[in-house]
């Protein structure tokens, strides 16, 4: 396996064995079949929480391992290096959790979060509709406070884990238009006036549910209104950042897997691999070291709890453009080979290509980096 400095400490390592022996077991056999079914196997995220690691970053607590973003991060490189479908399914769950932890009272925490930390319960994220997916701030599902508690109605689009989840995390209007009247809610999966609708069919990351979310006149208790009512967008992009530096994780599996893949399938000469491309791989490698010091400095930004708006816009944008190119020259590397599903490397090109969409286009985090660059370099 190739090497990427600093190596992790043994502790780390221990917990990134399991992972990959539950990858080995529980998830690459079934890869192809599941891609092509579009499925996504509960059982897999079932032998995850079994030793935890579906709740790396939670304190113990509220069930979770409380290890360091560093850790987490690593894990989701690996996961991707065998799924990048399943590593964003952990990732989103992971988004939610911290939102609550973030965000929510302490009964809050007993009640959602514990069953999210152990892993009993799958989480999900909703911000996006069909007026608003870059312009998040516009969207138009309405909660209505009335005596017995919100009345959400309205139509969420591009839901993650949407199939599978139980506890959704949904951004909804509560006051006036833009930012400021966004509230986010706890949403449990039978409530009535709640239904999954239509399940997208998408390029990439196949085997993670992306759905349509209905509401009809659903009633949600005022106990589950997460923060406080106009605070939703900020919960929402808060979680967004950390979850853009796990795409940035994703995106690096794939970019690893490709480089190790091509390197060893051309030296065993399973296609032609000519010299001069030897030296285009060889400065992959390089990038990929790069890329890889990048997500850990975003990383430790987190654990420190500094503001990680811009490194993580910064590392998802460098990073998965660096997968998109490496995945798409490995296809083409390959050749024939390349784009044949048996072979393993279209389904990596047509993820990170799926990566530069996810949790904010690669144009939204140029926006977020060009409003930085304004606000640092007065003219
Ligand atoms: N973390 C916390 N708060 C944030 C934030 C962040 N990363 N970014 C903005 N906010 C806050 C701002 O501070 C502001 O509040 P105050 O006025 O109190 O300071 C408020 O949110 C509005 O910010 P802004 O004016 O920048 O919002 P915009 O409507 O211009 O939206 C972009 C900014 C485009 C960056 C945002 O809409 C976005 O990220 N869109 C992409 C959405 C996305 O990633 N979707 C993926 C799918 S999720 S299903």
């Amino acid at each position: 396996m190739i090497t990427l400095l600093p190596q992790c400490s043994a502790q780390e390592a221990s917990y990134l064995q399991q992972a990959e022996t539950l990858c080995r077991e529980a998830l690459e056999p079934f890869l192809l079949e599941d891609e092509q079914k579009e499925y996504f196997r509960r059982s897999v995220f079932d032998s995850f929480k079994q030793v935890g690691l579906t709740a790396l970053l939670i304190p113990k607590v509220w069930g979770g391992l409380e290890q360091s973003p560093t850790l987490y991060y690593r894990l989701l490189t690996l996961l991707a290096r065998y799924s990048a479908s399943f590593s964003i399914t952990v990732g989103v769950h992971q988004m939610i959790q911290a939102a609550i932890l973030q965000f929510g009272s302490d009964s809050q925490k007993q009640m959602f979060l514990k069953p999210l930390a152990t892993g009993n319960a799958l989480g999900a994220f909703s911000l996006s509709e069909s007026g608003s997916g870059s312009d998040a701030s516009a969207l138009k599902t309405t909660a209505t406070l009335t005596p017995e508690g919100y009345r959400l109605n309205g139509t969420k689009l591009w839901c993650s884990n949407g199939s599978d989840a139980d506890l959704f995390l949904v951004m909804a209007r509560t006051g006036e238009a833009g930012p400021k009247g966004i509230s986010a809610f706890i949403v449990l999966k039978n409530t009535p006036g709640f239904s999954i609708g239509k399940k997208e069919k998408k390029l990439g990351l196949k085997t993670s549910s992306l759905t349509e979310l209905i509401f009809d006149q659903c009633l949600i208790p005022t106990t589950q209104l997460l923060g406080r009512e106009g605070e939703g967008f900020k919960v929402a992009l808060s979680q967004l950042d950390a979850g853009r530096i796990g795409i940035a994780a994703t995106a690096l599996g794939l970019a690893q897997e490709a480089l190790e893949r091509v390197w060893s399938a051309g030296c065993k000469e399973q296609f032609a691999f000519p010299v001069g491309l030897r030296s285009e791989w060889a400065a992959h490698y390089a990038s990929l070291q790069a890329a890889y010091s990048l997500l850990l400095v975003a990383a430790r930004e987190r654990e420190l709890g500094n503001p990680i708006t811009t490194i993580a816009s910064q590392c998802k944008l460098v990073i998965s453009d660096l997968a998109m190119r490496m995945t798409s020259d490995a296809v083409e590397t390959a050749g024939y080979a390349g784009i044949q599903p048996s072979f393993g490397l279209e389904r990596l090109m047509r993820d990170a290509k799926a990566l530069q969409i996810v949790e904010g286009t690669n144009q939204i985090q140029k926006l977020v980096l060009s409003r930085e660059l304004e606000k640092q370099v007065q003219v």
